[in-house]
């Protein structure tokens, strides 16, 4: 059988640049046997061939009602899968599937029944929010930088935006491109909908979200961009740790010197 990639370019420039990035999480040491998920909203690319193939799983529950997702299309990463497999192979690591019209169900579609990743009910609450919010955004990504997760062991950095103004203190280009900053979700089972929802309700307060002790999630309007979210923050946790381990403590820069930032570039 032919993929569904075959003679759609947009639609496959959209998988290579999962699989561009699903390479840099492997290289990055933040993506562990099938740690971490990426998806993307496909819908524009589906044409009308595509919406008349037929179902090649059972029908699914997402495990919770996201009405803004009635008629979309993702390309997932699949459950259980290597990120690293994902980046050279996507489309037998990874599939389309279409959200039925209950909004709470899915399929897969093409173009192997590979199921997708753990944290669907995360990433599609991601996708729900964002078709809600308007801007234009079509992708989210959820992974494990070490440096990041590593720092949520430490409860003083759990408190409401500590580790935001410690990380956009490390270097400016953290506040300039994470403006709203990183939000901190509690320690919650992974894959689950209390994950999912808490997971929204950060999102609607900052850019990126910390999930303790576990991973990071952020969105964008493509893959590139919520990658470097996740990528920036890391920068900055990659510097604190550095200094640290030199033997001394980041002076950072100033309140003032953010401040001046954040009126220069209008964040
Ligand atoms: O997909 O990262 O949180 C594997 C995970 C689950
Ligand atoms: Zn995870």
């Amino acid at each position: 059988m032919e993929s569904i990639l075959a003679n759609r370019p947009a639609l496959a420039t959209e998988v290579d640049k999962v699989a561009e990035v699903a390479g840099y999480l492997w290289q990055k040491g933040w993506a562990e046997r099938n740690g971490g998920n990426i998806t993307v909203n496909v819908t524009e690319h589906i044409d009308d061939a595509i919406r008349a193939l037929p179902a090649i799983s059972p029908r699914y529950p997402i495990g919770t009602v996201l009405p803004h997702l009635k008629g979309c299309w993702f390309f997932c990463k699949g459950t259980n899968r290597r990120m690293r497999d994902l980046a050279r192979r996507p489309m037998e690591n990874g599939s389309v599937i279409r959200i039925l019209d209950d909004c709470a169900s899915y399929e897969i579609v093409a173009d192997a029944p590979v199921k997708p990743t753990s944290e669907l009910a995360s990433h599609l609450s991601m996708h729900d929010k964002m078709i809600a919010d308007g801007q234009g955004y079509k992708a989210a990504i959820h992974t494990h930088p070490i440096d990041l997760v590593a720092m949520t062991h430490n409860p003083a950095f759990l408190k409401k935006d500590v580790l935001t103004n410690l990380l956009w203190s490390m270097i400016p280009e953290t506040r300039a491109f994470c403006p709203k900053g990183l939000g901190i979700v509690p320690y919650k089972m992974p894959s689950s909908v209390e994950l999912a929802e808490a997971t929204i309700e950060a999102l609607k307060e900052y850019d990126v979200v910390m999930w303790e002790k576990h991973g990071v999630c952020a969105v964008g309007p493509d893959i590139f961009e919520a990658f470097d979210q996740v990528d920036v923050l890391s920068k900055s946790a990659q510097i604190y740790l550095t200094a640290r381990s030199m033997g001394f403590e980041p002076t950072g820069t100033t309140q003032e010197q953010m401040d001046e930032l954040k009126q220069a570039f209008d964040l």
